[in-house]
């Protein structure tokens, strides 16, 4: 389903009055206001393969209706998002759940969207019907080396794929770890995960990068190979300039203070991007910003300071992605929810005043550093993330557009109620 763009200007007509009211009581406090306008304007969060269907656990799915059957239902799904938000033009794959069969179609059906290809992500967690020997012990970290020479050539054919789509990055998540004590080697394990990104390394064309994503626990419960920061960077140093460190928001224990990872992760320019989710408990998969919206913007307050510290882009130098599973709620609502609340946490730290917060710190002035932080989080910048997406030519208020539009119903009429997505 594709929206016509004179239905999303009809309701933003509608609205005009209202958002104007609002977008100017916010205006009369922010002096660089165009500057802030202009980078939420241009920055865009890539939507995942994976998270247009309905997720699961495992006690139970329960689909949602009108989900995507096919790769090219996906890329329309997302086409939905980006043209209400103006802000997800990219698509993430995961191989071998969404195979590009025919690269050159699946590419010119995103391009009519404005969409790319972010990202393309191996799986060796999962054994494949057709597949001649089993990860149930691992795969790049296997002690078996046929094994780890299986999972290295999974990750080069996802590169294949990815090359035909204009993909420039590999993104690599292993489920490999060990369930009880003794289990396994930590040292044999690590050297083997080493050696078989060496040689997925080797395979990467000069334009490419290697994101290594960490991950604490789950599926295993006693050790996972690559499970912080500091496993992965190690990794991410050993390999190479082209190989960085990717950083899952729900991938840390309770308490870790996230914002001091991705702030040295930047100064050593090792930091990949991010996968965003939100989460109470562990790695739950939440919708961003639903649970500590505060976290999130003073991750962005360490991103926004560190790249700018080393000149970068905001929008594309590092990569932007949502990693979510949607198990009661419309995953197109969801994803546009998640969209929302990261541009309202990057429109607040945008407007701390860093003059004043580097004064404060210089003079140890504790309270002071955290009235200029909170006086830039307490502000109401959701018109300015509005007017962004007006400007872009998307709706004012997405999730409203999506509900006024039926898009679900229109789904479900297409598609029919008992459909079900490809992924987790
Ligand atoms: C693992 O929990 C993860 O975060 C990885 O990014 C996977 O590729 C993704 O979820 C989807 O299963
Ligand atoms: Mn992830």
């Amino acid at each position: 389903m594709q929206i016509e763009k004179y239905t999303v200007d009809e309701l933003n007509h509608q609205q005009a009055e209202k958002h104007q009211l609002r977008l100017e009581g916010v205006a009369t406090d922010i002096n660089n206001l165009e500057e802030v306008l202009q980078k939420l304007s241009v920055f865009n969060i890539a939507i995942p393969s994976w998270a247009l269907g309905t997720g699961g656990t495992r006690f139970g799915r329960f689909s949602g209706g009108g989900e995507p059957r096919s790769l090219e239902e996906k890329i329309e799904d997302v086409g939905v998002i980006h043209a209400l938000n103006k802000s997800s033009n990219s698509i993430s794959l995961h191989i071998p759940w969404d195979i590009p069969d025919n690269a050159a179609s699946i590419k010119a059906l995103a391009t009519q969207l404005g969409l790319h290809f972010d990202a393309v992500n191996s799986n060796t967690f999962q054994d494949q019907k057709d597949q001649k020997l089993s990860y149930k012990f691992g795969s790049l970290h296997h002690v078996d080396k046929a094994v780890r020479k299986q999972a290295v050539e999974h990750n080069i054919e996802v590169i294949k794929y990815g090359k035909q789509l204009d993909s420039k990055a590999l993104s690599v998540w292993l489920s490999d770890g060990s369930n009880f004590p003794g289990q396994l080697n930590f040292r044999q394990a690590f050297q083997n995960t080493l050696e078989s990104l060496q040689d997925i390394y080797a395979a990467l064309p000069d334009d490419w990068k290697v994101w290594v994503e960490y991950k604490p626990y789950e599926p295993n419960f006693y050790s996972t190979t690559i499970g912080d920061w500091g496993q992965s960077y190690l990794l991410a140093s050993k390999l190479g300039a082209k190989a960085s460190t990717l950083v899952d928001l729900g991938h840390h224990l309770q308490g870790t203070n996230i914002e001091q990872i991705v702030s040295l992760l930047l100064m050593e320019g090792k930091l990949a991007g991010f996968h965003f989710n939100d989460s109470k408990y562990g790695d739950d998969d939440l919708t961003v910003g639903s649970i500590n919206p505060y976290q999130l913007f003073l991750i962005f307050n360490e991103l926004i300071e560190g790249m700018d510290a080393r000149g970068m882009d905001h929008a594309t130098s590092i990569g932007w992605m949502i990693d979510a599973s949607h198990n009661v709620k419309d995953p197109i609502e969801d994803l546009l929810q998640s969209v929302q609340a990261i541009k309202i946490a990057y429109a607040q730290a945008l407007l701390v005043d860093k003059k004043a917060l580097v004064a404060a710190q210089n003079n140890n002035d504790v309270a002071l550093a955290q009235e200029i932080l909170q006086q830039a989080y307490r502000t109401d910048v959701r018109s300015l993330v509005a007017e962004a997406s007006l400007r872009n030519g998307g709706a004012l208020d997405p999730i409203g557009a999506y509900r006024k539009l039926n898009i679900r119903e229109h789904l479900i009429k297409e598609r029919g109620l008992k459909t079900v997505a490809t992924g987790l």
